[in-house]
């Protein structure tokens, strides 16, 4: 029989700046789903991508002084970009889209020309607000103040030539399919969708621009593009090679059947989504998920809020599956969750340093030190390992129907029952006291291949969200390539079953949870630093001064004769200085945190001389040593203005 078709989809994400864990915890998800159907033997499709296109990343890339296709290209491809990720975090996509990639483009081009012959596209008038010098048109709700959100002046009303689609048109049918069809989940979206966005009205979208260029050209119309997310949208088809020849796999994969994506994407998904297809006749996806935000201190991550947390950073830190398992066990994938370092560590502390690490190191540990590591025929079946037995069959009928429907972090929950089922039942049979009396060796043979079937039905369970630590368990009990298969999860009478395992390093290392905490500050103050300006210097004074008030200040050559910290003063230090006059001058300078006062000593200085003397800690201040400042990075920086030391005090600087 031909294997079960299943096609799942990311969201394809704005390469407009590095991907963060939100990112990482929906696309680790769709991972999970998709390893979960392969387990179950469907021929899965998993299509992930980037959306690459629109005013934005133009924006970006003239800021960044390089063309919109190196912007782009920079974070999908460049060092630490979208595709390193991907891999770093084991995800098994089969494709790859880039808004950019030359078919897509050309099948868009397509898409766009058959809605518009089909009558559902049609030409009309953008209304909007205009800002003339930046020739940029505005909605009314773009506006700050009323006003140019870039640069602030007066904007006029506008009107902008643009393509519309007859969203409107479809407003019944698409209320019908959100209301009685399970196409869009969880439920609760359903009734945002429909209050929010058809019950006010549909109004049908202007799907083109003319006021930017990096788009798919509306090619019967130069000077319009394509509206971003008619482009972006369309990637779920020309993946499978709709409108082109580089794929050859609609019909065998189309309908969808899931597009995983955030909440604030759900409209995009489950209204103009449908609503396009529906114009071009073409059959809907089965449904469309819609997951929570992971949350920073109760809000979105963004970067311009500067607080995303790097993936990168905590993968390398505790471990690809360890964040995986985090992130889809802690968080109701369908409800917003707040994540924070500490509850990474306490869940990998708690579940997979004790109870999964446990289990498995307790385990292969006894089976070595009682049975060298081979557990051989025979055993003792006890009515205990019954219950064990159907605990393991309804945890795998539970977990299978909790994947099915997308509640990722219940199924996890389920294989972790079997888990902790598993390390009580250690404790219930006691194998070192069976292991002190001969006759009781039947018993403990059982007892340890029972603990064995366990962990391998686990570690099958788990395999979806930690693909690499399953295998690893798996391998160190020898459990052989058909016993890892999904058809054979059913718990095995131990009697009947035959084991050569072998020890390891613990899987997952207990974390030291104040010492991590640390590491990480550091690690986010270095990032934090890392995306700070390299160099920044005070804003030019507009207001001119005029000759004859500059050349009242007296700039002299000073030598430092003494030098020394204030008492009861972090920042100032005391200068003794050569001011030519013969006469010693004291000036006090808060330049302690930038200079050892030993280090001044003869140094040749420059000092204004005739400013007003001021007291500062109780001591006479009498004029001011000149210095150069600038920040680099948001730390301050300051070094003494030094001049050639053959140059005699008093000289005048003019
Ligand atoms: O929306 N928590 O791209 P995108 C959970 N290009 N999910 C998060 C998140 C967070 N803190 N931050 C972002 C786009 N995401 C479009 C998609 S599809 C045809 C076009 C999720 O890079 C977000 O909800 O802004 C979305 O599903 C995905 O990351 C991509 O976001």
């Amino acid at each position: 029989m031909e294997n079960k078709k299943f096609y799942i989809t990311t969201p394809i994400y704005y390469p407009s700046d590095k991907l963060h864990i939100g990112h990482t915890y929906c696309t680790v998800a769709t991972d999970a789903i998709a390893r979960f159907k392969r387990l179950q033997g469907c021929d899965v499709m998993f299509l992930t991508g980037t959306d690459e296109h629109g005013q934005k990343i133009e924006d970006k890339a003239t800021e960044a002084g390089v063309t919109p296709q190196q912007f782009v290209d920079n974070i999908v491809l460049g060092e630490r970009g979208v595709k390193d990720l991907w891999k770093l975090m084991n995800i098994s996509n089969d494709r790859f889209i880039r808004t950019t990639d030359d078919y897509h483009v050309a099948a868009i081009q397509k898409i766009f020309k058959k809605m518009y012959e089909n009558g559902d596209i049609y030409k009309g008038k953008y209304t909007g607000k205009y800002c003339k010098p930046c020739e940029s048109f505005w909605t009314e709700s773009q506006l700050v103040d009323g006003k140019c959100p870039d640069c602030g002046r007066e904007v006029s009303d506008a009107e902008e030539e643009a393509y519309f689609f007859r969203l409107s048109k479809y407003a019944d049918r698409i209320r019908d399919l959100l209301e009685n069809t399970d196409f869009l989940e969880p439920r609760s979206r359903v009734n945002e969708m429909v209050n929010n966005f058809i019950k006010p009205g549909l109004e049908d979208l202007c799907v083109s621009r003319t006021s930017f260029t990096w788009g798919v050209p509306v090619d019967f119309d130069p000077g319009h593009v394509v509206y971003v997310w008619i482009d972006a949208l369309s990637n779920y088809i020309t993946a499978l090679g709709y409108e082109n020849d580089k794929y050859d796999d609609y019909k065998e994969f189309w309908p969808a059947d899931v597009h995983i994506v955030g909440k604030e994407i759900v409209r995009f998904h489950s209204i103009i989504w449908p609503a396009m297809l529906m114009s071009m006749g073409e059959p809907l996806p089965k449904k469309v998920y819609g997951h929570g935000w992971l949350l920073l201190d109760g809000g979105k991550m963004s970067k311009s809020k500067g607080n995303v947390v790097d993936p990168y950073i905590l993968a390398e830190k505790f471990g690809v599956d360890a964040l995986r398992f985090f992130l889809l066990r802690t968080f109701p994938f369908g409800s917003d969750g707040n994540f924070s370092n500490e509850l990474l560590i306490k869940t990998i502390n708690t579940d997979l340093a004790n109870d999964l690490g446990n289990l498995v190191s307790r385990t292969t540990a006894m089976s070595q030190k009682y049975f060298e590591s081979t557990l051989g025929e025979g055993g003792q079946w006890a009515e205990l390992d019954d219950e064990l037995k159907s605990l393991a069959a309804d945890v795998v009928a539970n977990y299978t129907k909790h994947m099915e429907s997308y509640q990722l972090h219940l199924a996890l929950a389920e294989a972790f029952r079997l888990i902790g089922r598993a390390n009580k039942y250690i404790d219930e049979t006691a194998p070192w006291v069976l292991a002190k009396d001969e006759a009781s060796k039947p018993r403990l043979l059982s007892v340890m291949k029972n603990l064995c079937e366990a962990i391998r039905i686990s570690a099958i369970l788990v395999s979806p969200f930690m693909p690499a630590s399953s295998e690893a368990i798996l391998n160190q009990l020898g459990v052989e390539e058909t016993l890892r298969k999904w058809e054979n999860l059913s718990f095995r009478c131990s009697c009947e079953c035959c084991w050569k395992s072998s020890t390891a390093a613990p899987l997952f290392p207990r974390i030291d949870v104040e010492k991590a905490l640390a590491e990480l500050e550091e690690a986010a103050e270095a990032a934090r630093k890392a995306a700070l300006p390299a160099l920044e210097i005070e804003p030019f004074t507009e207001e001119n001064v005029d000759f004859e008030t500059f050349c009242k200040s007296d700039f002299r050559v000073v030598k430092v004769l003494a030098c020394e910290n204030v008492k009861k003063s972090e920042k100032l230090l005391k200068f003794t200085l050569d001011d030519g006059s013969g006469q010693p001058r004291q000036i006090l300078s808060g330049i302690a945190k930038f200079y050892k006062s030993e280090e001044l000593i003869g140094k040749t200085l420059v000092a204004i001389i005739n400013l007003p003397p001021r007291k500062m800690m109780g001591q006479a201040s009498c004029g001011m040593l000149i210095s150069a400042v600038h920040t680099e990075r948001g730390e301050e920086k300051l070094k003494l203005l030094m001049l050639d030391d053959s140059i005699p005090a008093g000289a005048k600087l003019c």
